[in-house]
């Protein structure tokens, strides 16, 4: 965070860092958008009214809770559970529920946070949230997780419902977690309300693509800007990290798209194979047989344990793990390897220092808010399924996914011309997501 803020925004930040000790995640995710921010400053003195960048970056609500559950030996575990309701200015709070050891409040605010300008840059009528627990799933029983979902939903679910606040999945949190949570909501609530949380089974109230959307959508972004250039996928090498939702079906939209994925990782190591990933057997190890990378076999295959799997050569790198997993030594790797373009499927893998030097070695480069909105964006079109008590086909839901985001390209391409830096898709993401937001809460007033 080298680079410095405009002055109009600089004592903003500096008030968030002093409000949020410790918080580095979240004090990096409001650097991240107030550098985009400068252009505003002076041009539009209404979003100054309301004091709208001090609101914004003050959280409605936040939710910190015991979880305590009972593992299979008779043991007590105690957990920390959270969600944070972060802005309502556009629609009922959305966004994921994370389920990972390293997860502290300082994540989940810098996950709501992003998620606020995500969700207005998808166009639909969502607000923005997250939630999560230092819960590891790892190495637990099926019995031990649905009694760990059930308990975290016993408080939850005082806070959430249709119109107030909508969780879904993220690291830790795919079908099976969902399925466990909606069940308790249900026998609490006495109430089968579709509409409280998305994700859900495809047989008991989910959308067709969900599971396969954010990887899908962050391959259509990455598409367009390819597209833009005049390029394709076709015969492009491509490095996706991670091996969870988001990797496998950016994996999957890759290959359908004519590139090959040489790589991918897991939190052990990385896997390379020259002539591409099977994509079946990843599946089965990861969905089904919940096992790690180190399990696949392949005759062209081999796992790696050291280094980083951005020393991978690749045209265009996907990270789909986590946050800053991507710094600004790989991203000199990267450029000197030759990448053409870096999509993020993950929420802030890359460092700013990564980002700049993406940006300076003219990298296309595709932040998350924008890139990895077609998750978010296809929990809202199983939020109207929901509504309308629907159920669409596979390709009437994956055609309106890519339509979003097309739309989210266009909508990043024309701010950034519109501020002057054309073609930064940082700027033109943070810039457009910002401003829908700020209109709807000058419109409301001080609340
Ligand atoms: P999963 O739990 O399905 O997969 C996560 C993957 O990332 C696993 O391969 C995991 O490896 C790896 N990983 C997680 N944490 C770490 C870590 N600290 N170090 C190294 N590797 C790690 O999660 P998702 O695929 O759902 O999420 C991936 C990213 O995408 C996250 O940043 C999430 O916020 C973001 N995202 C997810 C969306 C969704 O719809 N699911 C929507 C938009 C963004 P291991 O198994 O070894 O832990
Ligand atoms: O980061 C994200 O956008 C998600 N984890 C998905 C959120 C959602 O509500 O579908």
């Amino acid at each position: 965070m080298n680079e410095a803020l405009h002055p109009a925004m600089q004592p903003h930040f500096d008030t968030v860092v002093a409000r949020n000790p410790g918080e580095s995640e979240f004090h990096q995710a409001v650097y991240e958008v107030m550098l985009s921010l400068g252009p505003i400053a002076g041009q539009r003195p209404q979003y100054a009214q309301w004091s709208i960048l001090k609101r914004i970056c003050e959280p409605e609500r936040q939710i910190i809770f015991r979880v305590p559950w009972v593992t299979d030996k008779g043991e007590v575990e105690i957990n920390r559970g959270f969600r944070v309701e972060f802005n309502s200015a556009l629609g009922p709070y959305k966004g994921g529920l994370r389920f990972h050891p390293s997860v502290n409040l300082s994540i989940i605010k810098f996950l709501g946070f992003e998620q606020v300008f995500k969700n207005s840059l998808t166009g639909m009528p969502i607000g923005g949230g997250k939630g999560g627990s230092d819960f590891d799933p790892k190495g637990r029983s099926d019995a031990e997780i649905m009694r760990f979902c059930q308990s975290f939903m016993t408080e939850l679910y005082r806070h959430i419902g249709q119109y107030t606040d909508v969780p879904a999945g993220d690291i830790g949190v795919g079908g099976r977690e969902l399925g466990y949570l909606f069940g308790q909501y249900k026998r609490i609530t006495n109430r089968y309300e579709s509409g409280v949380l998305t994700g859900k089974g495809t047989s008991w109230g989910g959308s067709r693509v969900r599971k396969e959307a954010t990887g899908y959508g962050t391959v259509f972004f990455a598409q367009e800007m390819l597209k833009r250039q005049g390029e394709s996928f076709d015969g492009k090498r491509v490095v996706v990290s991670g091996s969870g939702n988001v990797a496998l079906y950016a994996i999957e939209k890759v290959h359908q798209l004519g590139g090959t994925v040489i790589a991918c990782s897991d939190s052990n190591g990385y896997l390379v194979d020259q002539n591409g990933l099977d994509l079946e057997q990843l599946k089965d190890l990861k969905e089904v047989r919940r096992e790690r990378l180190s399990a696949y076999r392949a005759d062209t295959a081999h796992h790696v344990t050291e280094g980083s799997i951005w020393d991978v050569e690749c045209d265009v790198a996907l990270p789909c793990a986590t946050q800053n997993e991507l710094n600004e030594t790989h991203a000199k790797t990267l450029v000197s390897n030759g990448v053409r373009l870096v999509a993020e499927g993950a929420n802030m893998p890359c460092t700013p220092d990564a980002i700049k030097v993406f940006q300076a070695g003219d990298v296309l480069f595709g932040p998350g808010k924008a890139s990895n909105a077609g998750g978010v964006a296809t929990s809202a079109l199983e939020m109207q399924q929901n509504a309308s008590r629907d159920s669409w086909s596979f390709d009437v839901t994956e055609e309106r996914l890519q339509q979003i985001m097309r739309d989210i390209h266009t909508r990043c391409v024309t701010t950034a011309e519109e501020f002057g830096d054309p073609g930064n898709y940082v700027a033109g993401a943070n810039l457009a997501g910002y401003m829908k937001v700020a209109d709807a809460m000058v419109a409301l007033g001080v609340i």
